[in-house]
């Protein structure tokens, strides 16, 4: 089957920086009942790797990766909006607080992730961006989280998921609440190097994971 020429298009529309341009489209494709997350995996994800990618080869800087960071963002309120409007309250996913971590400001991948969680009938705590450890661990013993989700997208700042480990380890929480880390650098190598219960590949694996572990 020949997919959808609206995927190239749109993706297209974040590498040239077309704001409007991603916001009609999003729109358009969600109003004729497109699935939201098809064309944020299909099109957009793609689009800003491909961005990041020219920016790693010096072919693009970062006042182009930045508007383009913007455009992505726009295209992600759009899906998330619209994956909330799907959200079903009744099924009862645990609860989960969610953090991209300290030195770290990526959080385009980690509120996608807070989005389908909260659709998926999970109770989402999500912190925002630049977290430091003590404050994950202290909302997450205050909200009594079942899972702790931290999002790295920085090499250096990796480094921090391994920080939580241990101060779990520290509080004698390990054993309590569970973790589960992502982010492009993230590998599942790194989640058992660490420690971590689970690496989550994308938002959707990231559920499946905290479903199995919650099982
Ligand atoms: C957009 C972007 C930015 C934007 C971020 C805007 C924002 N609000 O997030 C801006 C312009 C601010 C930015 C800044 C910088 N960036 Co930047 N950025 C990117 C870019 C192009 C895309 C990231 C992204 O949004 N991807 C799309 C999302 C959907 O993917 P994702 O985050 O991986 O998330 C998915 C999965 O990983 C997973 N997931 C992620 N987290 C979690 C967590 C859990 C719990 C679960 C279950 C799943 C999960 O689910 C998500 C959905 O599927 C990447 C390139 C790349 N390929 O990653 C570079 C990149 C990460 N940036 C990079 C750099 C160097 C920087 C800067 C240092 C640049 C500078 N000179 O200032 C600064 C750092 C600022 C800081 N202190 O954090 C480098 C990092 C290199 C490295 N080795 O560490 C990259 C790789 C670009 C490159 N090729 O060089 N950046």
């Amino acid at each position: 089957m020949t997919e959808n020429p609206i995927f190239q298009e749109a993706k297209n529309f974040i590498i040239l920086q077309e704001k409007e341009k991603v916001a009609e489209i999003t729109k358009k494709f969600i109003e004729d009942g497109g699935d939201p997350m098809e064309i944020m995996n299909k099109a957009f994800i793609p689009g800003i790797n491909e961005v990041g990618d020219l920016f790693g080869r010096g072919q693009l800087f970062l006042p182009e990766l930045m508007l383009s960071a913007d455009a992505m963002l726009i295209a992600t309120d759009l899906v998330n909006g619209a994956l909330e409007g799907t959200a079903n309250a009744q099924k009862k996913g645990g609860i989960v607080v969610l953090a991209t971590v300290k030195g770290d400001v990526h959080d385009i991948g980690k509120c996608i992730v807070v989005s389908l969680m909260k659709a998926n009938g999970f109770e989402v705590h999500d912190l925002g961006r630049d977290v430091d450890v003590d404050r994950i661990i202290e909302e997450a013993v205050k909200v009594k989280a079942d899972v702790i989700g931290t999002s790295a997208l920085l090499t250096t700042t990796m480094k921090q998921q391994k920080v939580l480990e241990e101060a779990l380890k520290t509080a004698g929480l390990k054993d309590k609440i569970k973790t589960v880390v992502g982010g492009a650098p993230v590998t599942p190598r790194w989640a058992a190097r660490i420690g971590a219960d689970g690496y989550a590949e994308d938002a959707q694996d990231g559920i499946v994971k905290i479903k199995e572990m919650l099982n």
